[in-house]
């Protein structure tokens, strides 16, 4: 008799996860400074007030082939990521990592989604296109976020380009890879039709890996191939020191195995938008944002551990929705001080069920 699973379904919905509303930080200059100190190390009895940060131009180096941007930060003091998927490691900052990282893409704080981090933050974003990531290891200021144990990682996509001038500018760049161990290969790249006001710029990657080969005897390593798609579409205005821009994006990832899991993704699909807007007044500087992101997940095991069908494997889907905003006001009070106010929300809904196998009837 085969093997039946009981239907779950769960329903997480309407739990907001941060709120933070007009915090008010009075702060000298020196403490604004962007002055990064010495790399941070792992101490384990420095006090837990004490927050180191690193920044790291996030320029993927020529021999790299991983399509992994949490890769970006390796080699730095205190960081390090478990490995997971091709596409998926997870971010660990002296040694906390999970829920306990908060990521921050282009100002988005979002949730993993799976209950197993098979989809992390980083594993959404095409590490050609990122300008800068930061990791802050230990409590993060409120003005950055707050509200993470271990620490922080915010990536900034690379921002658009404007024509220095009245013409029209026509910009790209393009980037591919590959190995031949698993065949691996990759590409990226966007293109920008901009004027001196207005900005539209696509950018687009691909990664592909099959099962790659040890060294040696060369025996397959089971559940180590991916693919991945990634799209977005960014529309800017700048005129003196106002600006903003809006980007529609959608990543795919039709399959991607997991060594170290009895359990692969099958499919997983990201929709997002994000809007922001940043300005200069007499009285200071406006900074708002609001987003919106649309997961849809799927798991089960690839054809290596069992086959994935309506038959075989256990399956169980992930459909999760984000939203939130931040405003973010700097008001100039002195030479030396300025005041700085802001408010922030997060939503997270989540919907977990585990779709009856049809051999159970
Ligand atoms: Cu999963």
């Amino acid at each position: 008799m085969p093997a039946s699973y009981d239907r779950l379904r769960k329903f997480r919905r309407g739990v907001p996860m941060v709120v933070r509303a007009l915090s008010a930080l009075l702060l000298t200059d020196s403490a604004l400074s962007a002055t990064p100190r010495a790399p941070m190390t792992v101490e384990n009895d420095r006090p837990m007030s004490r927050t180191d940060f690193f920044n790291v131009t996030a320029r993927r180096p020529g021999d790299s082939h991983s399509a992994d941007a949490s890769d970006l930060l390796n080699g730095q003091l205190g960081y390090s990521s478990y490995a997971a998927g091709g596409v998926a490691n997870l971010p660990v900052l002296n040694g906390m990592a999970d829920d306990r990282v908060a990521t921050i893409v282009d100002g988005m704080r979002m949730g993993d989604g799976c209950p197993n981090h098979m989809n992390p933050i980083m594993s959404y974003v095409d590490p050609d296109s990122v300008s800068v990531a930061r990791a802050i290891a230990g409590i993060t200021s409120v003005s950055e976020g707050g509200d993470s144990i271990g620490g922080s990682v915010l990536i900034k996509r690379r921002p658009l380009e404007f024509s220095k001038t009245h013409s029209v500018l026509v910009t790209g760049r393009a980037r591919g890879d590959y190995r031949s161990n698993g065949g691996g290969s990759g590409a990226s790249g966007s293109v920008t039709v901009a004027n001196d006001m207005w900005s539209l710029r696509y950018t687009g990657s691909y990664a592909h890996a099959s099962d790659y080969r040890t060294g040696g005897a060369g025996h397959r390593v089971r559940s180590t191939s991916y693919l991945s798609f990634n799209h977005a579409v960014t529309a800017g205005f700048q005129k003196g020191a106002d600006a903003a821009d809006l980007t529609f994006g959608q990543q795919d990832i039709p399959y991607e195995g997991f060594p170290n899991a009895y359990m692969d993704m099958t499919n997983n699909r990201s929709s997002f938008v994000n809007g922001h807007y940043k300005g200069a007044f007499a009285w200071g500087t406006l900074e708002a944002r609001g987003f919106w992101q649309r997961v849809n997940h799927v798991m089960n095991m690839l054809a290596d551990k069992g086959g994935h069908s309506a038959t075989t494997g256990m399956p169980m889907n992930t459909d999760k929705r984000t939203v939130g905003y931040s405003v973010d006001v700097t008001i100039p009070l002195s030479t030396r001080h300025r005041l700085m106010m802001g408010s922030q929300f997060f939503h997270d809904g989540l919907n977990d069920w585990w779709p009856l196998l049809w051999a159970a009837k």
